[in-house]
């Protein structure tokens, strides 16, 4: 299927976002997984640049093809779809892991209790993200933790309060991350912790985290896309396990595309 213009009309090229990201890694594997992308290049750039040229090519219904994942509110604001990925390059839903340094859980147990206990659902997320387009994000984590409190009592129930212990959590410069950690970063204050957020590149937080610069975090996105930075920092990382599943990364476009297949883009 498809129109045999298509890849002209793109310049044969992927949007994308910044370089640092897992979903830029992964694409730049599906280039040289998929045989019909021979050609095709992905241009990196930013995500709200990213979101700039999908918002143009909306209004002017043109072909783009981007990078995309869900939980993001592009798939509130646009008809979206993922194209099928037959190589599997992208993986399955994936779910996102909370990790902490060595040590961290003899340190600050109550702390690392938290982390442990804490677990929401893809729409906490999504609904966070969506609210912070008019407010910002501590706003609206404030709000949701108010609306939420019998989850959040859940995770910190029966833990002792801290005595004002410094914690660095880090996390990722993605709304997605900038939700969960402006949400966990209330929730340990209130619990007598002195949070900070230390936002940064993947490949620096996995690092950070092995070196025991970091204390804990929420932002890992597994199996696929931070999957080589668990490869290489796994030994000296502990994985507390998933907070949240059924997050997605791929390739998007817009639903008017007579596209349905990676494998429709032409070299
Ligand atoms: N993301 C959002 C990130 C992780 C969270 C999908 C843009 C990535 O590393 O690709």
């Amino acid at each position: 299927s498809g129109d045999e213009k298509l890849g002209e009309k793109l310049n044969y090229t992927i949007t994308g976002i910044e370089p640092g990201a897992g979903i830029t890694a992964t694409t730049e594997r599906a280039l040289e997984e998929y045989d019909n992308l021979d050609g095709w290049e992905l241009e990196t750039s930013s995500t709200a640049g990213m979101m700039g040229q999908l918002d143009s090519a909306i209004d002017n219904e043109e072909p783009l093809v981007i990078t995309g994942w869900t939980p993001h509110y592009m798939f509130e604001q646009y008809d979206l779809k993922f194209l099928e990925d037959p190589e599997g390059v992208y993986g399955e839903p994936e779910f996102v892991h909370t990790m902490a340094r060595e040590g961290f859980e003899s340190d600050m147990p109550e702390a690392y209790a938290i982390m442990d206990n804490f677990s929401w659902e893809v729409e906490d997320m999504q609904g966070i993200m969506l609210a912070a387009q008019d407010m910002d994000f501590d706003e609206a984590a404030s709000n949701w933790v108010e609306e939420n409190q019998d989850m959040v009592d859940s995770w910190t129930e029966g833990i002792d309060e801290g005595d004002g212990q410094e914690l660095e959590l880090g996390s990722y410069p993605w709304d997605s991350e900038r939700a969960s950690s402006a949400v966990l970063s209330q929730v340990l204050s209130d619990h007598g912790f002195d949070v900070t957020v230390n936002t940064v590149d993947p490949s620096i937080l996995f690092q950070a985290l092995a070196q025991g610069e970091v204390d804990v975090t929420a932002a890992p996105w597994l199996p696929t896309t931070q999957g080589a930075y668990l490869e290489e920092y796994g030994d000296d990382i502990v994985d507390m396990g998933p907070n949240m599943e059924g997050t997605v990364i791929g390739v998007v476009v817009p639903e008017y595309m007579d596209i349905d297949s990676i494998a429709d883009l032409k070299p």
